[in-house]
């Protein structure tokens, strides 16, 4: 069976785990045919936001697969981490918006995948942790990085060293999550969002991403100038003259995503 399923609606690409009986854990393989998805996913013009989702109604990834990691050396584990960020650096840079449609349990580096992603929605029956601790280790696919930034160091301590399993209502007061539907409304919710972000001129939102994403890392001055050249460059696009264009003449624009 494929750890991965990939489907494609109108521009949209819906990228689901599937490995429902190990609650979608992620092992190697799984990382690694990720990383292959999202290449292919970052060179297809066509293709202008992205779902990442998990199979089965209990999980979208209850972490890194624990039986794998078992036996491991330092050195395997070191090799592990590097060969899962990858997908997750993937999508932070995919000039694509990705959407995480968390459908229940995003625990360890299920919750450090969703977090990679620039939205997430979630089901009433999610739930989110890191709970590494427990297995005196500690998040190895950026929950140390990511969760301070999405939600304040002193919150992401509190969830790393408690290794606390946290609600769907939890994490959207804490904002780790953006939305919160029924599970019945999740993949609807997602794909009226991705349809929406569809419709953006891709070249400003990618740079939007970019710069946002900038704003993150850098300091704030170098974030102005990133800013300040991200925004000089959508100038040379046919959709800022079409946006403008349309504003001006009061009908609406036609952007083609160049
Ligand atoms: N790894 C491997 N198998 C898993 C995992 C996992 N993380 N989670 C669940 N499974 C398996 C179970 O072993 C079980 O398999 P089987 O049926 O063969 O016994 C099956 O999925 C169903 O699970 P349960 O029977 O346990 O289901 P419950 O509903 O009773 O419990 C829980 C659900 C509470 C989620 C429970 O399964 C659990 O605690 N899972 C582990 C959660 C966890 O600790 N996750 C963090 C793992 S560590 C991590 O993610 C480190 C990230 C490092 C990333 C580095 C690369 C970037």
């Amino acid at each position: 069976m494929a750890l991965l399923l990939i489907e494609k609606k109108r521009q949209t690409a819906i990228v689901t785990l599937n490995r429902p009986e190990a609650l979608n854990a992620l092992n190697q393989e799984l990382y690694k045919e990720l990383a292959d998805a999202f290449e292919e996913i970052r060179k297809d013009d066509n293709i202008r936001a992205v779902i990442l989702t998990g199979s089965g109604n209990k999980a979208f990834a209850a972490g890194a697969d624990i039986a794998a990691m078992r036996t491991m050396t330092a050195v395997d584990a070191r090799a592990l981490a590097q060969v899962g960020q990858k997908p997750l650096d993937l999508i932070a840079q995919l000039p694509q918006p990705v959407i995480a449609a968390v459908n229940g349990l995003a625990l360890g580096g299920g919750c450090e995948l969703a977090m990679a992603c620039d939205l997430r929605i979630a089901s009433t029956t999610a739930k989110f942790g890191q709970p590494e601790i427990n297995l005196a280790v500690i998040p190895g696919g950026g929950g140390t990085q990511r969760l301070p930034r999405l939600v304040g160091v002193a919150i992401a301590k509190e969830l790393i060293f408690s290794g606390r399993i946290i609600s769907a209502d939890d994490a959207l007061r804490i904002g780790l999550v953006n939305k919160v539907v029924s599970l019945e409304a999740l993949m609807p919710t997602a794909e009226e969002l991705a349809e929406e972000l569809s419709r953006k001129p891709a070249v400003a939102l990618a740079l939007a991403k970019n710069a946002i994403n900038k704003s993150m890392e850098a300091p704030l001055q170098m974030g102005l100038d990133h800013e300040i050249v991200c925004f000089a460059s959508c100038f040379a696009t046919e959709d800022q003259k079409e946006g403008m264009g349309a504003f001006v003449e009061k009908r609406q624009p036609q952007f083609k995503g160049r």
